[in-house]
């Protein structure tokens, strides 16, 4: 591990988001502070995950969302207590959410800062009930909309190619804090009984190239011709190719949490029920997208960059092939 003044043992989230200082030359520290609420609001959700059976949080909540999922009580915890704490912090315009069919206004007298929100608040949460990894996603881009006033849905359907900073939290064996403001790709590792996130993972690549490939390949039948021969080709041996294994946790986050770090590939392509995938461009698939590029691997949508889709609606779906480099390049080469 290198041993700049940022990767030392002992850095805390808080210390490094700020000596980072991720929104210089502008340097107006609103980024900063905007990624420090977000520590906030990790640990508040982290540690209701993880009293759920205890405090009553397993189940759903009797709704169903706008994506016509039922509602966990955990996703509506972890959307209210994202809303509630960036609403209030000031540095934040409009926020979209996966749990909130709208744009999502910042209320008065709250200000209208210059940064607009995304989010995933629990991803993977059929995971939620067997005490299996889940995750938060967020991006943050800068407003376009004119400075002072309520932010507004073109603030929302950004590239993710202009994406400021983007990260996720995994709750898992331990909490991990993971982003990027651009340099470079960091992991923090949650201490319970010092209530911090500590600097574990400095400066994270992906490896160029790994030995899992991640696909609910129950949905093998509803593929098309191309997605079944690349998943037919990259499990078998073949000319100096080795065959890959499968791993499969079924939440984006864990499982792209363990593809950063040990490399391989993750996807969720179209197929006949999903027919423009299932993972959604803004909140889920620009985000992870971006930290894996970050960490020098790529994020194709089996046609181009993830990062290069221009979105045209807040819930849009996009088909994803996501990890080491050489990986993602096989997968788009096999399948033609
Ligand atoms: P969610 O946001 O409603 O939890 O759904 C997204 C999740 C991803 O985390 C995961 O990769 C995928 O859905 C799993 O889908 P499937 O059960 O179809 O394999
Ligand atoms: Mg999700």
């Amino acid at each position: 591990m290198p041993t700049t003044r940022h990767g030392l043992p002992g850095t805390t989230l808080e210390r490094h988001i700020m000596d980072r200082q991720p929104d210089a030359p502008q340097a107006t520290g609103e980024l900063t502070r905007l990624l420090q609420q977000l520590n906030l609001a990790a640990k508040i959700i982290g540690s209701r995950v993880s009293r759920a059976g205890l405090a009553g949080m397993l189940g759903l909540t009797g709704d169903v969302n706008v994506q016509g999922e039922r509602v966990q009580k955990l996703d509506e915890y972890a959307n209210q207590t994202i809303v509630r704490v960036i609403e209030a912090g000031g540095y934040c315009c409009v926020m979209g959410s996966e749990e909130v069919a709208e744009p999502i206004p910042i209320p008065d007298p709250y200000p209208k800062g210059r940064y607009v929100l995304q989010f995933d608040p629990l991803d993977g949460s059929g995971n939620i009930d067997i005490n299996a990894s889940i995750g938060t996603i967020f991006s943050i881009h800068r407003r376009k909309s004119p400075a002072g006033e309520a932010g507004v849905l073109s603030d929302l359907l950004q590239p993710g190619r202009d994406i400021v900073a983007a990260g996720y939290i995994v709750y898992g064996s331990s909490n991990m804090f993971v982003y990027s403001a651009g340099d470079g790709v960091h992991g923090f590792t949650y201490d319970p009984g010092v209530g911090e996130f500590f600097l574990s993972h400095n400066d994270i690549r992906i490896p160029e190239r790994g030995s899992t490939y991640s696909i609910n390949e129950g949905n093998y039948h509803k593929w098309t011709p191309e997605v079944r021969r690349w998943v037919d080709w990259v499990k078998r041996a073949d000319e100096g190719k080795k065959a890959y294994s499968l791993r499969y946790i079924g939440a984006m986050v864990a499982d792209l949490h363990r593809t950063l770090l040990r490399g391989g590939i993750f996807a969720y392509p179209a197929d006949l029920k999903n027919t423009h995938g299932k993972l959604r461009l803004l909140y889920e698939a620009s985000p992870m997208a971006f930290v894996i590029e970050h960490a020098g691997g790529a994020a194709s949508t089996g046609t181009g960059r993830v990062l290069d889709v221009e979105p045209t609606a807040l819930h849009q779906r996009t088909p994803v092939f996501i990890g080491s480099k050489l990986d993602v390049e096989d997968a788009v080469r096999v399948m033609g």
